[in-house]
């Protein structure tokens, strides 16, 4: 079999990303990390919301589905219910994942349904010129703000810990290697993988000298096992850490699900329960 490469997973469609979006970085991190990992692109299905970075089905030749607004979890996590043995890529924007959708950040999470999650966190609403996000920091002066926020931004990896997922990461485009790597990983994890990916939107909120200044890899003695650190940790501003935060394993919920099937035909509800339990 001929090995795998990065442009295997290039559709035909060009992105119409702006030149310099960190979308770009993504896309081609997520690509690498697949060809890296020998998985072939049809074993592979990505599904989005809306938004420039919900774009991203169209731009990889593997299955997509580009949904609704805030909707790429409920898509994905019945995509891999459907078909286990798919690997399984929800993508959007931190409006996308934290606004309208953020009920489904949740509930994926505690399910360790097993998916990788990527968003491409620009603190910005790119596709609909730039209003603020959950992201956004307080203060920030756009048009539809032109006072500044009120609110105080979201942290979703400190978020994704509480919720409890089993693999939480922050990665920055602007560090390409890292980023393939912590995609890479996070492919392999099996159960709920979330990567908060800064993505600058270099047209409404430029900020990639921001983060070059001030991020930083967590420290190399840096536990994945340990929520208490990997919490205290995704609470620092300056520096803001990159990497894995938190990785362990977890029930996996289509792993249960199989094992509720197979055991379904001779057993009462209590017992099916006990079993999904286990
Ligand atoms: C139900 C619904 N509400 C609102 C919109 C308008 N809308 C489209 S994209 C978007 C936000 C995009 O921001 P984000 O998810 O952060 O993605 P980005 O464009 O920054 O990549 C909004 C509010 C929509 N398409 N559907
Ligand atoms: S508007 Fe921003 S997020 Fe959208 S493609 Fe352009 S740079 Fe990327």
């Amino acid at each position: 079999m001929t090995k795998l490469k990065a442009s295997h997973y290039r559709s035909s469609v060009k992105p119409i990303w702006c030149p310099g979006c960190g979308d770009f970085a993504v896309l081609s991190s997520l690509m690498r990390a697949l060809a890296n990992l020998g998985i072939p692109p049809e074993q592979v299905a990505v599904a989005s919301g809306i938004g420039c970075s919900s774009r991203f089905p169209a731009f990889i030749r593997t299955y997509g589905f580009h949904g609704i607004h805030g909707r790429p979890l409920p898509l994905a996590t019945g995509i891999k219910l459907g078909n286990p043995a798919l690997t399984v890529v929800a993508v959007g924007g931190d409006g996308d994942g934290f606004s309208i959708g953020g009920g489904h950040f949740p509930h994926a999470a505690r399910r360790d349904i097993e998916l990788t999650y990527l968003v491409m966190d620009n603190s910005i609403y790119g596709m609909t010129k730039g209003q603020p996000s959950p992201t956004s920091p307080q203060g920030t002066k756009r048009k539809a703000s032109p006072y500044g926020s009120l609110e105080a931004p979201l942290n979703p990896v400190l978020m994704a810990l509480a919720y409890g997922a089993t693999f939480v990461a922050r990665a920055f485009s602007g560090q390409v290697k890292q980023l393939t790597a912590i995609i890479e990983a996070a492919l392999q994890h099996p159960g709920f993988a979330f990567v908060d990916i800064l993505s600058p939107c270099v047209t409404f909120f430029d900020t990639y000298d921001h983060y070059r200044r001030i991020t930083q890899p967590l420290p190399d003695d840096h536990d994945p096992a340990d929520l208490a650190a990997a919490m205290t940790r995704a609470q620092s501003v300056e520096p803001l850490y990159l990497g894995i935060f938190r990785q362990v394993e977890g029930p996996g919920y289509a792993r249960r699900m199989a094992k509720l099937q197979e055991a379904a035909p001779e057993m009462t509800l209590d017992a099916l329960m006990a079993a999904f339990r286990r």
